[in-house]
């Protein structure tokens, strides 16, 4: 592999461990834990991991000899930048314990233990991967580990390899399936341990215990840094409205830590819409209102954040989904024999009248994608919707109105964007790379200390990393009942964003500044070597979060 200069630099920093982690460590342990809710029933489902305490990591000074353990590995779902720091440090974490330890890394996600498709991850293997993006050391996958099939048929490969625990690095859909594992391996009393690393870019796997998820940090950064590139170019230009939609699945988190990054005119908030019963048109207007303020002082030109879940979260939306979902699936045959051309009115004519008079108003692309992209359940697959192109095209409309009734006086000319691939495979920076190697080597410290059912935890991290606290955190203590699919089930509860929080009160206390002047802030890129304020600040969510 030709490596850039940055990527054999970078090979060379040394994450940074707190200070429990760095010698000898003993594990303390606080009081019996209880969910979050739904206390009775979570109990019931997991009466060999529930109420276990939360395992703090303090300095010890007795060394104390372990035998060899052999550790597995499971990458799940997205890419995540600082994945294979996690890995190296379980890696270094286990050979610190006995330096025979092996570790096994699963291929292409859950699916490689159910298939047992593996390889051993040698020193020579992760040193290629110390402090790079990306999952590609053993890949990653989407595959559910839930049936006792699959727990069985992983336990095989699992006594094959002589493995004692299993380390699954996901977010919150995959840390509450390796919970079930963990219940399933210990009531059969199988001796594997199972642990939980928090991952994910959307930021929406978090909590008291768990300040956030992986690769979060990161992600924004470079987001940021684009929108902040975009920012300058609009600002010199002067002729475009730029509509940037940002990755982060339902949760707005990444959209809001942009904004609060990068200040730019418009930022959506889907917790918001949703909070206000907002309607399609509301949220148009609410952007078409910036655009003309901004135009009526000669601004033709602005930025304008959207998360990727925004259509979900718009009431009025989710009905009309929903609607063409039940309608489409028990019509399917019918609407594959209507002309393309014809396509739209009959959907109109078919629809309930508040539903049709919606679908009428979207562009013809979004009408189009809401029928025809569906997934193989035949439901809209709401990700793949345009939403960027859909807020451009009906503020551009809503402003040709408002010019004829005089109500809008400047130009109006846009530029759609999509950031989310770039950014999950970047460089971690320093704080993904030091966070993530610091969560795989404490998930080696629960592993030594005979932990099951918990997912390694590092907080105080907005302190300098010697001051970070290190444990772990029954997954148990996470967990709510859902509807799932029409069930009730135990899952780790998602972490919306909070409009009472103080990342959304700090965002909204400056927006109507941000809407009407041009108070862009370029964050430039990642930088992996300087001053200690330029290359380790956490996000603004963080720092906010914690502020007391
Ligand atoms: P995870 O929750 O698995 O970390 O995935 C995050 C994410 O990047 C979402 O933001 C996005 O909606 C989704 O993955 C895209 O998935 P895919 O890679 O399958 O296209």
């Amino acid at each position: 592999m030709t490596k850039s200069a940055l990527q054999i630099a970078r090979a060379a920093y040394q994450p940074k461990l707190p200070k429990a982690l760095r010698g000898a460590v003993k594990a303390s342990e606080g009081e019996p834990t209880q969910s979050v809710a739904d206390q009775h029933a979570i109990k019931e489902l997991f009466p060999n991991t529930y109420g276990m305490p939360i395992v703090k990591f303090v300095e010890s000074d007795q060394k104390v000899e372990y035998p060899a353990i052999n550790v597995g590995v499971i990458l799940s779902g997205g890419q995540a930048p600082g994945g294979h720091n996690v890995i190296s440090g379980i890696f270094d974490g286990v050979k610190k314990l006995n330096p025979d330890s092996k570790l096994y890394g699963f291929i292409l996600g859950p699916g490689g233990l159910v298939d047992h498709n593996y390889m051993e991850l040698t020193a020579d293997i992760i040193d290629e991967y110390r402090n790079t993006g990306g999952f590609d050391m053993i890949g990653s996958g989407r595959t559910k580990l839930e049936t006792t099939d699959q727990f069985e048929k992983g336990l095989k490969i699992i006594r094959e390899l002589g493995i004692k625990a299993i380390v699954i690095i996901g977010g919150d859909d995959s840390n509450t399936n390796a919970c079930v594992l963990a219940e399933y391996y210990a009531a059969k009393k199988y001796g594997v341990q199972v642990i939980g690393c928090p991952k994910t870019i959307d930021g929406d796997l978090k909590n008291e215990m768990i300040e956030t998820s992986f690769g979060f940090d990161t992600a924004c950064k470079v987001y940021s840094e684009v929108i902040g590139n975009i920012q300058r170019d609009c600002n010199s230009a002067r002729k475009y409205w730029h509509f940037i939609k940002l990755m982060g699945r339902s949760a707005s988190h990444i959209a809001l830590e942009c904004a609060l990054q990068v200040q730019p005119n418009v930022c959506i908030v889907s917790e918001e819409v949703e909070a206000k019963n907002m309607s399609l048109d509301d949220v148009v207007t609410y952007v078409a209102n910036s655009v003309a303020a901004r135009a009526a002082q000669g601004k033709n030109f602005g930025t304008v954040l959207i998360p990727e879940g925004l259509i979900e979260f718009i009431p009025a939306m989710k009905a009309l989904i929903s609607e063409l979902n039940d309608f489409l699936a028990s019509n399917a045959e019918e609407f594959s024999h209507i002309k393309k051309s014809h396509q739209r009115d009959y959907i109109i004519s078919k629809l309930s009248k508040v539903n049709a008079e919606i679908y009428a108003s979207l562009p013809e692309g979004v009408a189009r994608q809401l029928t025809l992209d569906r997934d193989p359940h035949g439901n809209v697959q709401v990700s793949l919707i345009e939403t960027e192109k859909l807020l451009a095209e009906m503020v551009g409309n809503k402003l040709a109105e408002w010019k004829e009734q005089g109500k809008f006086v400047g130009k109006f000319a846009s530029q759609v964007h999509f950031f989310g691939y770039e950014g999950r495979c970047a460089a971690p920076s320093n704080y993904d790379a030091d966070y993530c190697y610091s969560l795989g080597y404490a998930a080696s410290a629960l592993i030594a200390n005979g932990k099951t059912g918990y997912m390694s935890s590092i907080r105080n991290t907005t302190a300098p990393a010697d001051q970070w606290i290190a444990g772990g955190v029954p997954i148990t203590m996470m967990m709510n009942m859902e509807k799932r699919h029409g069930e009730m089930k135990p899952v780790i509860q998602k972490a919306l964003v909070k409009l009472d929080g103080k990342p959304f009160q700090a965002f909204a206390a400056k927006r109507d500044e941000w809407a009407i002047n041009t108070d862009y802030v370029y964050p430039g890129p990642i930088q992996y070597f300087g001053p200690t304020e330029v290359c380790d600040q956490p996000t603004k969510t963080l720092q906010l979060e914690q502020s007391k």
